[in-house]
């Protein structure tokens, strides 16, 4: 270090006048690094550090989103009071009146039209105290059955999957720390350098042991990169690509028949199936070549372990169940489960992706990944609950179907906590008119996101700074979330609205906590016995082994580290093997004259979803400001767009503008948006509203545009093209 340089750290150091440590959690992605994010308060202005603390998933690794994530939470547009919209506009209010209006509006709209009047719209990025009580708010303070959450959108397909065919549904079957020794791994529809970065060591040190590794995208991504085979699929075709993988591993005999015979049931029927397949028709269906499919077979096949992950990309089709099932049964038949270094991972999403999705958000489950409708069930709940089993709501419906139940007028008030569905929602038009039409629509936000703006009332919420709590990261590992810093303004945590909300209603007796770590004992005991169990977990506990892997039934229990060892989940102890037809059962909308092109939607590295929290973030928006439209040159010079110009993406459901980026990283039938902008770059307004009949997931993934150069003032699109 020069000397002027020594000088200027050392003035600045006496310009710090106080120094704030908070310990905590990225509020992003399913890898939940620890970090620590120091508060620097000088004469002149307060400054951040962001550091990596060491832990057993991430070990300090921090990407550049985690390195920023502090500037959205102590950014100037936090909303710091409930906002009450008073013609049109909104206005600061104190919580007491808040509260009052929301008591007045809930209570006369279900009185007027019965308890399902109302519904409640949750999230995989709360905490898992936060979404056990906001499954119980429903059903206790509201007494509703329409609940369900944003992780529909995120894991239902592979987790309906796992469910079905293993039993149990934990995104990874093995720890992390196994991945290195797969001799193999297959990676479908899975972007994790740029999605789940900090977990690309693992892979790195695998592919260090020679593991040989195969990446299926319709893309060259940044993780094919890592690649040794790339089998860059036509988007929706992994179900059929994976028949046509399984063909080969029985013509090459890879098949492991002693696991066959004593773990699973169904393979004479898969074997009769997949021996009638053409593999010349699978080749122009899939796009992929039959030797790179045959490689793929062989070497997974003789492999002595390997491991294959999905991601959305396979799983947000409408097929998305059945694409998951079928190179599951790529795993079985092959016998790569249940041993080190062989496995499954659905690589989780949100923060809190796998937990969220346990306790009872979802409109067909109660908490510990109990059913809704099994008596059994609903009477364990309802005796920790403290309520008539009689009293419990029966099932509701789907994210999207619950718009659906809006447009009816079936639902006619809303409570959403933590989402954006304006935003990420599949035909975004009609679900922007859903919401704009509620008779009541309560949001509960850090931000005036674009679906808050559309609320009668926003209430403040406390940001991953403020609020501690559990999240369940893509391990299946419970950590615990410390936040120490003080909440801004009349902030409040997400678990304290529901508690007030619920005070109001007249059922404060059932929501009496004094922390987040008071909830956790109620989960703990709601959980206890049920497949996802927490019961063995405390947050002493957590803090001391550093997260530990559920199922943990009891206290002195250490934790599960590798699933299905011995047995699966299911009755009969043996993993479902499933004929997965290459014709999907909701047909898929094919590229035609007028939408000649494949639309694939997906991520960035530096944004987050609906991008409300990352567009906030200047280290970040600076990477990308705006959306795009990756094209490959050849069919860009075919439909006439240039390099970094603004182009129209049309579908038949609405158009949206974004600027082009031309590059031979995706196929010539394909072209890719992100989906972190809004408004007239919201990719949703192209999606249709299909859904995945076995999980009820959106297609997210294949769509048929066309595009062209913008024009100022040209209207391209007939109005009667649009449909609803
Ligand atoms: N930077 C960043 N990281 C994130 C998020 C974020 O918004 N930004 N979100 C988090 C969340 S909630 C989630 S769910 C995960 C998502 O993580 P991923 O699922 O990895 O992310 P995506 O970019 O949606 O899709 C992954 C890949 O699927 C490919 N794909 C598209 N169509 C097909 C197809 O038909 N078949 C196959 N095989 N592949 C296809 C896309 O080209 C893309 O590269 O990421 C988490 N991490
Ligand atoms: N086209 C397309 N659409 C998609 C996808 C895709 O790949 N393609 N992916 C889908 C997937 S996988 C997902 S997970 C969904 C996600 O979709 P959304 O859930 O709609 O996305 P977010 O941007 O996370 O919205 C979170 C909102 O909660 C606010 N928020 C943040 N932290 C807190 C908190 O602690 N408390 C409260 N109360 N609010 C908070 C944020 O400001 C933001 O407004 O999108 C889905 N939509
Ligand atoms: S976004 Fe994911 S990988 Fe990046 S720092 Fe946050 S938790 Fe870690
Ligand atoms: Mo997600």
């Amino acid at each position: 270090m020069t000397q002027l340089m020594l000088n200027y750290f050392r003035e600045k150091q006496q310009e710090v006048q106080s120094e704030k440590i908070y310990n905590t959690q990225c509020p992003f992605c399913s890898m939940q690094c620890k970090k620590q994010v120091i508060e620097q308060t000088s004469v002149k202005r307060k400054t951040y550090v962001t550091k990596g603390i060491d832990n057993p998933t991430t070990h300090g690794r921090l990407c550049v989103k985690g390195k920023n994530a502090y500037q959205h939470a102590v950014h100037k547009d936090r909303i710091l009071s409930p906002m009450l919209k008073v013609n049109g506009e909104f206005v600061p209010v104190s919580w007491d009146k808040a509260l009052a209006v929301i008591k007045e509006k809930f209570q006369s709209i279900q009185k007027e039209h019965g308890n399902d009047a109302l519904s409640v719209y949750g999230s995989a990025s709360i905490t898992n105290e936060e979404a056990y009580l906001l499954g119980k708010f429903a059903r206790v303070g509201l007494q509703t059955k329409y609940i369900d959450y944003n992780g529909r959108f995120c894991m239902s397909s592979a987790a309906t999957a796992a469910k079905t065919v293993f039993g149990l549904d934990r995104g990874l079957t093995n720890a992390l720390t196994e991945i290195p020794k797969a001799r193999c791994i297959i990676l479908s529809g899975t972007n994790i350098a740029e999605c789940q970065p900090t977990i690309m060591p693992y892979f790195e040190e695998a592919k260090e042991n020679g593991s040989y590794i195969i990446v299926i995208d319709p893309r060259k991504t940044e993780t094919a990169k890592i690649a040794d085979l790339h089998l860059q699929v036509k988007p929706g075709q992994d179900a059929a690509l994976a028949n046509g993988i399984l063909k080969m591993m029985f013509e090459e005999n890879v098949v492991n028949k002693s696991f066959i015979e004593e773990r699973t049931t169904g393979f004479r029927e898969l074997k009769r199936y997949i021996e009638n397949i053409d593999v010349n028709e699978t080749v122009r269906q899939t796009g992929v070549a039959r030797k790179d499919m045959e490689k793929t077979a062989k070497v997974f096949g003789k492999s002595d372990t390997g491991m294959i992950f999905t991601a959305r990309g396979i799983e947000q089709q409408t097929d998305g169940h059945m694409a998951v099932r079928n190179f599951l049964n790529l795993l079985l038949v092959t016998g790569k489960i249940g041993k080190e270094g062989s496995g499954y991972g659905a690589i989780t999403g949100q923060g809190n992706g796998q937990g969220g999705r346990e306790h009872g958000q979802k409109s067909d489950q109660l908490p510990g990944y109990r059913s809704i409708d099994n008596i059994d069930h609903r009477r364990y709940i309802a005796d920790v609950w403290g309520i008539e089993e009689a009293d419990l709501p029966e099932k509701g419906v789907s994210a999207y179907e619950m718009m659906e139940k809006i447009h009816n007028r079936d639902i006619k008030g809303m409570l959403l906590m933590c989402s954006n569905p304006v935003v990420s929602n599949p035909n975004a038009e009609y679900v922007k008119e859903a919401l704009a039409s509620l008779d009541f629509f309560v949001a509960v936000d850090l931000f005036i996101s674009e679906s808050a703006k559309l609320a009668d009332l926003i209430l403040p919420a406390t940001s991953y700074l403020e609020d501690e709590g559990t999240m369940t990261n893509m391990e299946g590992r419970v950590t615990l979330r410390e936040a120490n810093k003080k909440p801004p303004g009349q902030t409040r945590h997400d678990w304290q609205i529901i508690c007030d909300i619920a005070q109001v209603l007249g059922k404060g007796k059932y929501f009496q906590y004094e922390s987040a770590e008071d909830i956790f004992h109620e989960l703990r005991e709601a959980s206890k016995g049920g497949a996802a169990d927490y019961y063995g977990l405390t947050y002493e506990r957590l803090r001391k082994e550093q997260g530990v892997l559920w199922p943990c039934p009891s206290v002195g229990h250490k934790g599960t580290t590798r699933l299905f060892e011995k047995s699966f989940a299911r009755p009969d102890g043996k993993a479902v093997i499933t004929v997965v037809p290459n014709k999907p059962e909701v047909p898929k909308e094919q590229p035609s004259e007028d939408f000649p092109l494949f639309l694939t939607t997906g991520r960035v590295m530096s944004h987050y979803l609906t991008g409300v929290q990352t567009r906030k973030s200047t280290n970040l928006a600076a990477r990308f400001f705006e959306s795009f439209m990756e094209i490959h040159p050849e069919t860009a010079a075919k439909h006439h767009i240039p390099e970094d110009e603004l182009v129209e993406v049309i579908s038949k459901k609405g158009k949206i503008i974004v600027r082009s980026r031309l590059s031979e990283a995706i196929r010539k039938d394909t072209v890719f948006v992100p989906f972190h902008w809004a408004d007239t770059q919201n990719v949703n307004m192209l999606i249709a509203k299909n859904l995945d009949p076995h999980c009820r997931m959106p297609g997210y993934k294949m769509s048929a545009v066309r595009v062209q150069p913008y024009t100022l003032g040209t209207e391209s699109m007939a109005s009667e093209e649009r449909t609803k």
